[in-house]
């Protein structure tokens, strides 16, 4: 859909020469609150960071698919089963209304997917991590969706229009995910003995890689700065990270269950929670290609696309008979 839109005329109305007159009349749409389209006229740099993170974000959403989609055969009733395959589809669906966004910047869907493959490209952190029990399941709903809607929200406001409205349905789509994950940790944890010690576990498991999802603390965001300038982002990673403490350590209380860190606490002056220090040694780790399942899952993805490429073949064979007949 967007990509037609590039093909017509005007396709390179955005990539002309930047000098200042044109750098200050971009900002300043940008200080106006004016959503900057396809066709726009843009800074390169302001393309590039959208182009790396529309991409990081697509990717995101489809290696997601894998730790939750490991449970879709165990999952404890038809029920479960019939949920847990809606929010995977809904994922590939993100996967690629996002990757369709960052088309739109000029950079192909299949450049995007090579630099995934080739690990050049990143994905979230938080997908290297594996789903042990089915408790995970409620876990990644309710912190990991939880999370992503955290950051996602502020990106319906993003400047860029087409990563903004692509936003507004993937945030309504994740709040649901993020309510049957919670919905799986109220019943695990007003269950037997067992299933209480199951969400504990997985929450002592998850609880510090959700935090990380937000990204580097602001000190070390060495995008932040340009990206809230440009009004791609509205707040900085420590302050999304913050109210996502804010909002999720009641609803552990509600759980009954304990935040794994001995340094949580109420600070009443302040109306927040403060917490303890993130281990930024595993958190660089996991982006380096070094946790517990980056292998796994970028070599499942590899085989997955592999086994694609008849698809693939046919749809270029089908376009270019259709190219040839108009032609005729
Ligand atoms: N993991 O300067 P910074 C979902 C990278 S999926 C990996 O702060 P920025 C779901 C960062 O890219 C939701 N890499 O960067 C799916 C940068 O890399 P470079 C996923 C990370 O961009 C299935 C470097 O570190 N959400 O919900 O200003 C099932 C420096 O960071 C991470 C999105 O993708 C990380 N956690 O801010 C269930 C949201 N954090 O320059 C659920 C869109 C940072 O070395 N993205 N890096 O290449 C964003 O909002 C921003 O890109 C970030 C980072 C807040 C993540």
């Amino acid at each position: 859909m967007y990509t037609q839109g590039l093909d017509q005329k005007g396709e390179d109305a955005g990539r002309t020469a930047e000098t200042a007159e044109r750098l200050a009349a971009f900002q300043a749409r940008i200080d106006a609150e004016e959503k900057i389209e396809a066709k726009d006229w843009m800074p390169d740099a302001y393309r590039r960071t959208l182009v790396r993170q529309i991409s990081q974000h697509a990717h995101s959403e489809i290696i997601g698919m894998q730790p939750e989609g490991n449970w879709l055969t165990r999952a404890p009733s038809l029920r479960r089963k019939a949920i847990l395959l809606a929010k995977v589809q809904d994922e590939a669906g993100h996967g690629l209304y996002l990757y369709s966004a960052a088309e739109t910047l000029g950079t192909s869907r299949g450049q995007m997917v090579d630099d995934l493959l080739s690990g050049k490209a990143k994905y979230s952190s938080i997908f290297n991590y594996p789903t042990l029990t089915w408790a995970d399941i409620g876990a990644i709903g309710w912190l990991v969706d939880g999370a992503a809607i955290m950051n996602q929200i502020p990106l319906c406001r993003c400047s860029y229009g087409p990563y903004a409205r692509a936003m507004v349905r993937v945030c309504k789509e994740e709040s649901f995910h993020q309510r049957q994950g919670f919905e799986i940790m109220l019943s695990l944890s007003r269950g037997s003995e067992e299933q209480k010690a199951m969400a504990q576990d997985a929450l002592n498991r998850w609880w510090w890689p959700s935090l990380m999802m937000f990204g580097p603390g602001d000190s070390d965001s060495k995008h932040s700065a340009q990206s809230m300038a440009w009004k791609i982002k509205r707040f900085t990673n420590d302050e999304l990270r913050q109210k996502f403490v804010d909002v999720t350590v009641p609803q552990a209380e509600f759980l009954g269950i304990r935040v794994p860190d001995d340094e949580l606490e109420f600070d009443a002056e302040s109306g927040h929670y403060k917490f303890g220090e993130i281990d930024w040694q595993e958190f660089f780790d996991v982006l380096a290609g070094n946790g517990p399942c980056n292998r796994q899952r970028l070599q499942k993805r590899q085989r997955a696309h592999n086994d694609g490429e008849w698809v693939r073949e046919a749809a270029r064979a089908y376009a270019e008979k259709q190219r040839r007949k108009a032609a005729a």
